[in-house]
């Protein structure tokens, strides 16, 4: 700052002289240079109407039906098409999105895979992920195509986490038996030796994928007195590890085999599908329980149905599923599990943040800025 406040001398007669051609051409209204200084600032920060008329052009497709308050937005921001009936689009439906918009909005059931991508128009930019995982796109494919594709994490670890933990409580202190007895008017009254489900407190949990997720479920399970293992890609941050006394383990086989709950947190890649393979599975002591809360495709489904089948592990809860909507019927049959329809999210805080963080990415893309959420090769 100079004596003369915010400008030197020489870039005030610099000013003057702008203004006074700006107030010529009648782009401002005052002559007072400094207000008159203030309005052409005010002027650059406020997109052209060219850059509005474009905005307000933009064809942006939703594939599902989203919270009110998000379509609302989105509406007033866009050229938006939604989808009223909230029918999951079929494959020649995803084709004519593709190909109609600038922006598409899928969510996980919407399989964006490389022939959805071949039919994409001259103007698909930018595939804004409703979610945080993204294994429902073919990420490198869009990405050379020139499409860039964001998805909406963090928003959602909280609620994730709670479900997690919901059923690490759950299988093992046999909740849904319970609810099951009493519904069935089955409640003949206490007895000693009745219902006897296994103790949380002490007991070893691992946790499969150490990200924002896994970090939030071991918070969690560690307030319950659970001892916190975790197999991850790298160790996580040392301030991280020892404020959740966590233990890692290179050797996802050696965690499994001497773990009492698994509970899977990683997002399902190529590099992640059946991660936990019927050989794996083996490694899991008798008495252990799965819960799996990210993606069906990261465990063997048939393998574990027949696993809990024969009693070689002691139960699994689970929201996602390997073949979604369709669950293995042996799963349906055990007593052993809590099966929930992939609701680890479903809040209406999270899907309506989710929703936020969608037309942010949409914004900061479309005012040519690189959007927060982001996702590139490297990251899956
Ligand atoms: C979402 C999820 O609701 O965000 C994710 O990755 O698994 C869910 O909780 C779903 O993916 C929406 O697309």
């Amino acid at each position: 700052m100079t004596d003369e406040g915010e400008y030197p001398l020489n870039s005030t007669l610099k000013m003057q002289a702008i203004c006074a051609k700006l107030l010529r051409h009648k782009l401002i209204k005052t002559d007072c240079w400094f207000d008159a200084w203030r309005s052409v600032l005010a002027l650059l920060h406020t997109p052209m109407p060219q850059t509005k008329a474009l905005q307000s052009k933009l064809k942006v497709i939703v594939t599902r039906k989203l919270p009110e308050a998000v379509e609302t937005r989105m509406a007033e921001l866009f050229d938006t098409e939604l989808n009223v009936t909230d029918t999951p689009m079929t494959y020649e439906q995803l084709v004519d999105a593709v190909g109609r918009a600038d922006v598409l909005v899928p969510t996980v059931t919407d399989k964006i895979d490389s022939k959805v991508l071949s039919r994409a128009g001259e103007r698909l930019r930018l595939v804004a992920q409703f979610g945080a995982g993204v294994d429902n796109i073919d990420v490198a494919t869009a990405i050379a195509r020139g499409i860039t594709v964001t998805n909406t994490p963090g928003v959602l670890t909280d609620d994730t986490a709670d479900i997690t933990m919901a059923l690490i409580l759950a299988v093992p202190r046999r909740l849904l038996e319970g609810v099951r007895v009493v519904s069935a008017d089955g409640f003949e009254g206490w007895s000693p030796t009745w219902m006897l489900g296994r103790r949380i407190a002490g007991k070893r949990l691992g946790i499969v994928g150490m990200g924002r997720i896994g970090q939030a479920v071991a918070r969690r399970a560690k307030a319950f007195g659970l001892q916190i293992h975790y197999h991850n890609r790298r160790k996580v941050p040392s301030p991280i590890e020892q404020e959740l006394e966590a233990t890692y383990w290179e050797s996802l086989d050696q965690m499994l085999s001497r773990m009492d709950i698994i509970s899977v947190n990683c997002p399902h890649t190529p590099a992640t599908y059946h991660l936990l393979s019927a050989r794996r599975l083996q490694l899991m002591k008798p008495s252990a329980y799965l819960v799996n809360t990210a993606r069906g495709e990261v465990i063997d489904e048939a393998a574990l149905a027949r696993m809990l089948d024969k009693g070689l592990l002691a139960g699994a809860g689970l929201d996602v599923f390997e073949h979604e909507p369709t669950i293995n019927p042996k799963l349906k049959k055990l007593t052993n599990v809590v099966l929930l329809p992939h609701m680890g999210s479903a809040t209406m805080e999270s899907r309506t943040e989710m929703g936020e963080k969608v037309i942010i990415n949409i914004k900061t893309f479309l005012d040519g800025h690189k959007p927060p959420d982001r996702v590139i090769p490297a990251m899956l």
